[in-house]
């Protein structure tokens, strides 16, 4: 039998009419604080939620109209502030695509209670004070540096903050310190794994037992892939900035979904197109409302992140949702002469396949008036070979591999192992070279 750990039992494990009412207390306070930000002010008024008295039930959440990312964006830099400028003691951003930051200030108490929900989720994993914790992730900006850094410090680990990058000096500091847990996005450590085996570090040296894996989709073959190679246990983490940063949803010791932590955020699950809310157990979009943060209110913020609950319960006993494997957002499909595929879809097939590498690329190009669709994938050092008749059989299955589920019929590159570029942040798998006028 697991021994689940529980950082704060009474709240994890609460009942749900109690964690309801809890929601309740917190929405009021939140709606609260959005009141003071000019930007809540305006549009909370115009939709007839001039108080928080307003909000009698959590079913009145639906009077608050969406948050949408244009909205931060245009209310750049001080428009969702709610406190005084010298109350605020950190800012995280996100540069996004189009250029203008969206950014979060937080007072000293908002970092307080955005630790402990880092806090809860490490431990949840069963990692406690005995852990030496090597933070492989950017820091800066970027939430998952500071995030990690900090919750890891509070739950009592000896925290490495090595940041991300640079193979050799974090095979180093795992050995030096006896690293047992690493936070890294998924595609860095399929990285690390190929890197191990480049410069011959023997898994026996390294004390490692767990990692913490996200800031980006990726399936559930690819979590098996990297525990199987790293012969660890990987944990699906979910966050975004808007939303503190990581430590929103957290898988626990049974990893099977993410406990959405529902005393901190409101969990909607929304139609994007209709923008009703789908049946109990359905995929569509994600829509938070924060109640951990004082200085930069968000309500119903619609995430673009794709996802749905499970209905049944966890083993663990804890209460609080679970989410579904997030397999992509709602701007992330891609259109291919008409068939929409996710990005998602086609690593699942490339995971699945003992033949392929640690690393892929999908490019989209326009030929005449078509689209084309190409896969290039890194291919297993055993398997490359100069032997153009091997290679082509392997392209050919791994074609049709890949055209069954996403009813396209592929190119694809076979690339030699280590030979696709690798990011040390999220990585892109997609490049769309189709004329955006078209
Ligand atoms: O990525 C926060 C974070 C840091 C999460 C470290 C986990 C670990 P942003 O840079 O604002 O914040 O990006 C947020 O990344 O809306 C999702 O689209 C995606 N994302 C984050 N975690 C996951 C995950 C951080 N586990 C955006 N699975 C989100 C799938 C994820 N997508």
């Amino acid at each position: 039998m697991t021994a689940y750990q529980y950082w704060n039992p009474g709240v994890e494990t609460m009942n749900r009419s109690e964690l309801k009412a809890l929601q309740l207390e917190k929405l009021k306070w939140a709606v609260k604080n959005a009141l003071r930000t000019p930007f809540y002010a305006k549009r909370l008024k115009e939709a007839g939620v001039d108080s928080p008295d307003v909000i009698k039930t959590l079913d009145d959440l639906r009077r608050i109209p969406f948050t949408a990312k244009h909205d931060l964006r245009n209310g750049f830099p001080y428009g969702f502030l709610s406190v005084p400028k010298d109350e605020i003691i950190r800012l995280h951003a996100s540069s996004g695509t189009t250029g203008t930051p969206t950014t979060i200030y937080f007072n000293r108490e908002d970092i307080a209670r955005w630790t402990a929900f880092v806090a809860r989720s490490i431990y949840a994993t069963g990692c406690n004070k005995t852990d030496v914790f090597q933070n492989m992730i950017t820091y800066g900006l970027f939430t998952g540096g500071l995030g990690f850094h900090a919750g890891g410090e509070e739950v009592g680990m000896l925290v490495i903050p090595s940041g991300a990058g640079n193979t050799a000096r974090q095979f180093r500091l795992m050995r030096d310190f006896g690293t047992t847990v690493v936070h890294a996005t998924p595609s860095f450590l399929l990285h690390v794994e190929s890197k191990m085996r480049e410069e011959g570090v023997k898994r026996e040296s390294l004390k490692l037992r767990k990692a913490f894996a996200g800031a980006e989709p990726y399936s559930e073959d690819t979590r098996k892939r990297i525990e199987a190679l790293l012969a660890i246990d990987v944990y699906n983490s979910y966050g975004l900035s808007e939303m503190n940063g990581p430590g929103v949803a957290f898988e626990c010791q049974c990893k099977n979904g993410l406990h959405l932590w529902e005393d901190g955020y409101i969990g909607e699950i929304i139609n994007p197109d209709t923008l009703d809310p789908v049946k109990e157990g359905e995929t569509g979009e994600l829509v938070l409302t924060c109640l951990c943060r004082e200085a930069t209110p968000l309500l119903r913020y619609r995430t673009r992140d794709l996802s749905g609950f499970y209905t049944e319960p966890c083993a663990c006993g804890r209460t609080h949702r679970r989410l579904r494997r997030i397999t992509g957002r709602t701007d992330d499909m891609l259109i291919i002469n008409g068939v929409n595929l996710f990005p998602s879809q086609i690593e699942e097939v490339v995971m699945s396949m003992k033949e392929a590498g640690n690393n892929y690329l999908i490019v989209v190009e326009k030929e005449g008036v078509l689209d084309r669709l190409t896969v290039r994938i890194e291919v297993s050092p055993a398997l490359f070979t100069d032997d153009a008749r091997l290679l082509n059989a392997l392209k050919e299955k791994i074609r049709k591999t890949l055209q069954a589920p996403i009813t396209i019929n592929p190119r694809v590159e076979l690339h030699e192992y280590g030979s696709l570029p690798v990011s040390e942040g999220k990585t892109k798998r997609v490049q769309d070279n189709r004329p955006k006028d078209i």
